[in-house]
């Protein structure tokens, strides 16, 4: 074994050079990476025992691309493209050896190589689209050589992680060896195409695929129509695009030349440096800094949920989705029955797409146990109640989870709102006791807010923030206030979208504003969407607001055809002019005279005092760090990922500027815009919310 450099070894096994990386976490391609491969393949080629070349990986994973933390800093070490060179100009076959993830310019390297073999549980893919950026050593250019145009727009705007048998199948890898033997199989296999004399397969040569797309630029207006929604605002998708149609009707030199002028783009634009940011931070807010890394977890096997509404019944889909069995409580058999038709509908719609099979359906449903007896939850690890907002209710409930409950079940409200410390209070062990915040709905809304309670112990604590990786969401660790975190900043933009409409700006001009920034839909828009009689009741409902005289003239939004907007059969909304004359009447009595209010107003004031409440939840500790804040609005409300988040956001606009509006509303308006001390501190300290 010959030590290459402080990441790198190199070892004869018979007649093949055997170059070993090992860079935890995953293999980044850091300069001491790059330099370890360039200087492993020169020895390799030195060494005349070895006849052909392996490039595997220690750890968990093959090279999991560039290392991000490097991406749009001073470059040192060897330069990836040379080092891409070197590899694919050898005069030895070099063999890739793949397991883990080969993602981005992992993959990019393995594409250099001459041959792929992998095991079956590994993955490739191209994900450098979910960074705002697109493969920039290669990957535009060699992977629709092997896959095709149409696939490989596919896969260059998705980022998917590829399984290894449909790498196979596609050709961009060249053969599956024993699970668990890599090595020996990756080496078996490079001394096999030295033995069969098979060529130095170079993936730039390969031209059938690109000639078959050739004089077909339907396939780029086809792929683009098909995705407008989906990209929108993005600018990376597009960019990916354009790279693909490069390799298709330009010769491969020329179509890397476009690659690297459409990556700098990217790579020195805001949108990669907000997505980036936003990689490292939904990491970052695993990391709680008074519960260790090695706190000791507890092991949840099954589940109790009580309630089978829609939140108890996404809830429950999420942990039987990973195998985790569920026991669903409810109060009455209909209940029960109807929450357990919604989830089987649920999956048999995944299925009808293709994305379960009829079998997981089946297996998933079998994981569920129902029962009207809150006693069956004796024996779960962790119980999640999910029943009415109502304090009352929930105290009860835990009441008698706690008579009921083994010692050391986890028992978690997924309240929205209520104090946590209250619930805790009900039971005589608080250190159990901690909200699970799911985001409706709670099979797909990717947040999980974890409230920690004053009592909650960091066991606790350290096993939900893992069991959220686990169900595949991502987590942030709030404290008990009203809303949490991400609510009581959502409570500031509906009241200014709600002032704004009473001021002279109409419910469409509120969505389109905050649209047109990047959110999937406006606040109206949502509650109309969501069903404007949510909280309310026809007995208690005094005409007090636009949203009671709707919800009393029976216009509850989408679901009744109508609510803010009128909703055609499709549910296309068109402006309703019965809701204007109700705003207009609500202006009259509230002797409001209307004015013309700027988009600028509308944006600036639905998003100043977000970013102002961010700051308030910072200094009171409901949120660790402002990068968590921006974890939850982009997770749990749709906040552009390519504009980092409200806090980032807010450093970008600038805090001067933020506190200098804040201020002025506060004089203009009232307390309620009241600046944040934060936010004050830091304008006088020239500092920003992110990483202060
Ligand atoms: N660079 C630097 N650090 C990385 C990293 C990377 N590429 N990938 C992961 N980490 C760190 C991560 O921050 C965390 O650190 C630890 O590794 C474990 O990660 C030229 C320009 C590989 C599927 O986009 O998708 O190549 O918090 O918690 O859930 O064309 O990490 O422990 O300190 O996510 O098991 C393209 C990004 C880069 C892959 C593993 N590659 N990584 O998931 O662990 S751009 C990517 C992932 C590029 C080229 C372009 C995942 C994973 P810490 P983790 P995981």
């Amino acid at each position: 074994m010959t030590a290459i450099n402080d990441v790198t070894d190199y070892a004869l096994d018979g007649d093949v050079g055997v170059i070993t990386l090992n860079s935890p976490p995953v293999n980044a391609l850091s300069w001491r990476v790059r330099d370890g491969i360039a200087l492993g393949v020169a020895h390799a080629l030195a060494d005349a025992a070895a006849k052909s070349i392996v490039l595997i990986c220690d750890g968990r994973t093959f090279i999991a691309g560039a290392d991000i933390s490097e991406l749009g800093g001073p470059q040192k070490g060897a330069n990836l493209l040379e080092v891409m060179n070197g590899m694919e100009e050898a005069t030895k076959p070099v063999v890739a050896a793949i397991h883990g993830t080969a993602l981005g310019g992992g993959l990019e390297v393995a594409l250099t190589c001459h041959y792929r073999v992998a095991v079956p549980s590994a993955k490739c893919g191209l994900p450098e689209v979910a960074l705002g950026l697109l493969p920039g050593a290669g990957g535009t250019q060699r992977l629709p050589r092997i896959v095709g145009a149409e696939r490989a727009l596919e896969l260059l705007t998705s980022g998917r992680h590829v399984p290894a048998k449909d790498c196979f199948a596609m050709g961009l890898i060249d053969e599956l060896v024993e699970e668990g033997k890599l090595r020996d199989g990756a080496v078996a296999f490079a001394r096999k195409i030295i033995a069969e004399g098979r060529p130095l397969k170079r993936v730039r040569d390969l031209s059938e695929k690109m000639e078959a797309a050739r004089g077909h630029p339907e396939i780029f207006a086809d792929f683009r129509k098909a995705n407008v929604r989906k990209f929108r605002g993005f600018l990376a998708p597009e960019y990916n695009i354009r790279c693909v149609e490069a390799a298709v009707n330009l010769p491969f030199d020329e179509g890397i030349a476009t690659e690297r002028k459409l990556f700098m783009e990217l790579i020195t634009g805001p949108q990669s440096a907000a997505q980036r940011y936003a990689f490292f931070a939904e990491r970052q807010a695993n990391k709680i800094p008074d519960v260790p890394d090695d706190t000791p977890l507890i092991d949840v096997r099954s589940v109790g949920v009580i309630g089978a509404g829609t939140m108890g019944g996404g809830i429950a889909m999420n942990f039987v989705n990973v195998g985790i069995p569920v026991t669903l409580i409810e109060v009455k058999q209909e209940a029960l029955d109807r929450g357990l038709g919604v989830i089987r509908k649920n999956y048999q719609r995944t299925a009808a797409r293709g994305g379960i099979t009829a079998a997981d359906v089946e297996t998933r449903m079998g994981l569920i146990t129902s029962s009207l007896d809150i006693n069956a939850l004796g024996a779960v690890d962790m119980v999640i109640e999910a029943v009415f907002e109502r304090m009352d209710i929930k105290k009860d409930i835990f009441g008698k989870l706690d008579a009921i409950c083994k010692p050391g079940a986890i028992l978690a409200s997924n309240t929205s709102y209520l104090n946590v410390d209250e619930i805790a209070a009900s039971t005589m062990r608080p250190e159990a006791v901690i909200g699970t915040h799911f985001f409706s709905p709670a099979n797909v809304m990717k947040l999980l807010e974890i409230v920690r309670g004053a009592k909650t112990s960091k066991t606790v604590i350290a096993t939900c923030m893992k069991l959220a990786k686990k169900i595949n969401k991502v987590a942030a660790l709030v404290g008990v206030c009203p809303g949490f975190v991400g609510n009581r900043m959502l409570s500031q933009r509906q009241r200014e979208a709600n002032a704004l409409v009473m001021e002279g700006a109409l419910p469409w001009d509120v969505d389109r504003v905050l649209y047109d920034f990047g959110f999937p839909m406006g606040p109206f828009a949502m509650s109309d969407l969501a069903g404007l009689d949510v909280g309310w009741s026809k007995e208690t409902s005094t005409s007090s607001t636009l949203r009671e005289v709707l919800c009393e003239m029976d216009r509850r939004g989408q679901k009744t055809g109508g609510g803010f907007y009128d909703y055609d059969d499709n549910r296309v909304a068109r402006p309703s002019p019965v809701a204007e004359k109700i705003i207009q009447d609500f202006r009259i009595q509230a002797g409001v005279t209307p004015r013309a209010i700027s988009d600028e107003e509308i944006l600036e004031r639905c998003l100043y005092p977000m970013v102002n409440e961010g700051a308030k939840i910072l200094d009171e500790g409901m949120a660790i760090r402002a990068s968590d804040v921006d974890v939850i609005w982009e997770n749990g409300y749709g906040w552009p990922v390519y504009r980092g988040g409200p806090m980032f956001w807010g450093d970008q606009v600038g805090l001067g500027r933020i506190l200098d509006k804040m201020k002025a509303w506060e004089g203009a308006m009232g307390e309620v815009y009241k600046p944040a001390a934060r936010l004050e501190r830091l304008v006088a300290e020239g500092k920003p919310l992110v990483g202060s």
